[in-house]
């Protein structure tokens, strides 16, 4: 197969191996990163080496990071700038020294994901993550001390009411302008060590208490494209994040930015939409959410698509316990059907 089928690993603390990893079927590629170092410091090369090496103990290949952080004075532009990206353009060479070739980062305003319950009960008894609007209408992070589950827990909630104000303060278009400042300087050296830096959309796709949010739909992502067009600057095109805006029609931006060559990376996933604009995570089958998975994945192999796929969320089944959306079997099995739809689209592409 053409795509390089990839599984996030979280390192010594997953309590996933990678023996029982390389196990599934058609299982190429390690994604993970160094988890023990705050956003803004450099990665110490023997985490990396070690990874390697762990990686190739079990026969497969630590080639995608997932994530190098940016810190908030990035997006923020202020302070410490010059050197927060100096550290940043040093831990892309040094991912590439150990063998990545892909690096996924966000550029979302203080919160990563945002979702109202990590384990919401489906009938068949498994659980899922969900945003719900009824439990999410009313919150204020400006007035009350709330912490929604996957929330950075490092932040005091004074921390967080001050970085909200200041992102409210520059807007979308000053979030625009600093991640044009940071593509301009990181670009050209992912460029050099033959990286590609793959951003992951904003997670849902539309603002969450005010925050600016800019990577959320076709017309964004061009523009953010043509702030550097090269293949260095592509997409980590997340279906599920996207997703779960009804505006964002996934195979088709999916077929348009395979076409283009600036997919470096697909996190697959289903989610359903619900009629008020919540949403929950479901399993991989297209008819158990509101994306089309084998008209994603026609699109990817129409395209001779070689880039890295990961199986992404999956729910917690058969009792499993462990990292909500990052548990082993609901994964493994997105990521059968994955190679299943791959297989049939790629020889049917020829
Ligand atoms: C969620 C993940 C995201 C992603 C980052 C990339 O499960 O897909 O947290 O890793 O947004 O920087």
């Amino acid at each position: 197969m053409n795509m390089k089928l990839s599984f996030r690993w979280y390192g010594k603390d997953d309590p996933i191996s990678l023996e029982y990893i390389s196990q599934i079927p058609g299982m190429r590629s390690i994604v993970s990163a160094v988890y023990d170092v705050k956003p803004g410091e450099v990665w110490p090369e023997e985490s990396l080496k070690k990874m390697k090496e762990e990686c190739d103990a079990h026969g497969l290949v630590f080639d995608v990071v997932e994530s190098i952080p940016v810190h908030e004075n990035i997006k923020l532009g202020r302070g410490n700038v010059d050197h927060l990206l100096d550290v940043y353009c040093e831990n892309i060479r040094r991912c590439a020294k150990y063998g990545v070739k892909c690096v996924t980062y966000n550029f979302m305003p203080v919160f990563d994901w945002t979702r109202t319950q990590l384990d919401k009960k489906a009938p068949d008894g498994s659980t899922s993550l969900v945003m719900y609007w009824d439990q999410m209408r009313g919150l204020d992070p400006l007035k009350d001390d709330i912490h929604l589950p996957g929330w950075d827990s490092s932040y005091t909630q004074d921390e967080v009411r001050e970085l909200i104000t200041a992102y409210g303060e520059i807007g979308e278009e000053g979030l625009w302008k600093n991640i044009e400042i940071f593509l301009k300087k990181v670009i050209p050296v992912a460029e050099e060590c033959g990286v590609r830096m793959a951003i992951h959309p904003d997670d849902p796709p539309y603002s969450i208490f005010g925050l600016p949010r800019i990577i959320t739909n076709e017309a964004n992502l061009d523009r953010f494209l043509a702030l550097v067009d090269s293949p260095a600057n592509s997409l980590c095109l997340c279906t599920g994040s996207l997703g779960c805006a009804d505006s964002n029609d996934i195979p088709a931006m999916v077929r348009k930015y395979a076409e283009m060559d600036r997919i470096a990376f697909m996190h697959i996933r289903n989610v359903k939409i619900m009629e008020d604009g919540s949403f929950e995570e479901r399993a991989h089958l297209s008819s158990c959410g509101s994306l089309d998975i084998y008209d994603i994945v026609k699109a990817l192999a129409e395209n001779g698509f070689d880039g890295y796929v990961r199986p992404d969320h999956g729910r917690m089944i058969w009792g499993e316990t462990g990292k909500p959306g990052y548990g082993l079997f609901d994964r493994a099995l997105g990521a059968t059907y994955i190679n299943g739809l791959f297989e049939a689209c790629e020889k049917s592409a020829k």
